[in-house]
């Protein structure tokens, strides 16, 4: 069990960000928190984020030196970000957290799942969602998806990083559709309601339902702030019929 100081920068957001405080709460850690909000999104970050980041992004984390207030990080602390290596370096920190199985076959499983959903999914919420481009690519992406699982319970068996990986934007998504949010149109969003009610999809849904009910999703997870947040952001609004 790691005892050295974690400070995690985040936006409530922000699906990248959320993996993170997923996987730091699993493992029980303790830590500073200093959040932005949607205008990080828009703009130049704070001169002194960049020292941290130098992408500018979120998640990130500071881990060791001395605690120090997040906006004056200290030049002993190690700075690190991207979400899926802060996922692993979690797993790693916290092993007792069993974030990752240790028996390698599933290991490599865990890892090839979030490969699949890296490859085949991540960027289609964005472009359904935000950019309104059609429906077809994303139940394709959920159907590969709904293959790489196992019968029952989670992406390896055990709940893991696999599982932390995806759920942000798996919940986001069934969220939005459920809400009727996002830039789609109204006969995409008829046709992804429509194929994620049906016997098709039982498989994805039940995983769906599994990852809302594990707790350091469930205590996280807040669903009428995320409508709150996203039915006020312009690029998520209906567009009239489908882009061709
Ligand atoms: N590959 C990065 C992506 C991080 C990312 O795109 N973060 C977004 C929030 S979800 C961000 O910081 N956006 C602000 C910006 O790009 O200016 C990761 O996995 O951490």
């Amino acid at each position: 069990m790691s005892t050295k100081q974690i400070t995690f920068y985040t936006a409530a957001w922000s699906p990248h960000a959320e993996r993170v405080r997923f996987a730091l709460d699993e493992a029980g850690a303790k830590y500073t928190v200093h959040e932005f909000g949607l205008e990080f999104n828009k703009g130049p970050k704070p001169e002194w984020y960049y020292q941290i980041n130098p992408l500018g992004k979120i998640p990130a984390l500071t881990y060791g030196g001395p605690a120090v207030p997040p906006d004056q990080p200290s030049p002993e602390s190690a700075k690190l970000f991207e979400s899926l290596p802060l996922l692993e370096f979690i797993a790693e920190i916290y092993p007792e957290a069993n974030l990752l199985p240790t028996d390698p076959i599933l290991r490599t499983k865990a890892r090839t799942f979030i490969q699949l959903y890296q490859n085949y999914f991540h960027d289609l919420l964005k472009d359904v969602f935000f950019l309104g481009k059609p429906a077809d690519p994303i139940l394709q992406a959920i159907e590969t998806l709904q293959q790489a699982l196992p019968p029952t319970g989670f992406a390896v068996g055990q709940f893991s990083i696999a599982d932390i990986a995806v759920a942000p934007s798996f919940m986001r998504m069934m969220l939005f559709l459920k809400s009727e949010l996002g830039a789609y149109s109204e006969e995409d969003g008829q046709k992804m309601r429509e194929a994620l009610a049906s016997e098709k999809f039982v498989r994805f849904r039940r995983y769906i339902e599994d990852l809302h009910e594990w707790p350091s999703i469930k205590k996280n997870w807040d669903e009428a702030f995320q409508i709150g947040l996203w039915k006020n952001v312009p690029a998520f609004q209906r567009k009239a019929t489908a882009p061709t």
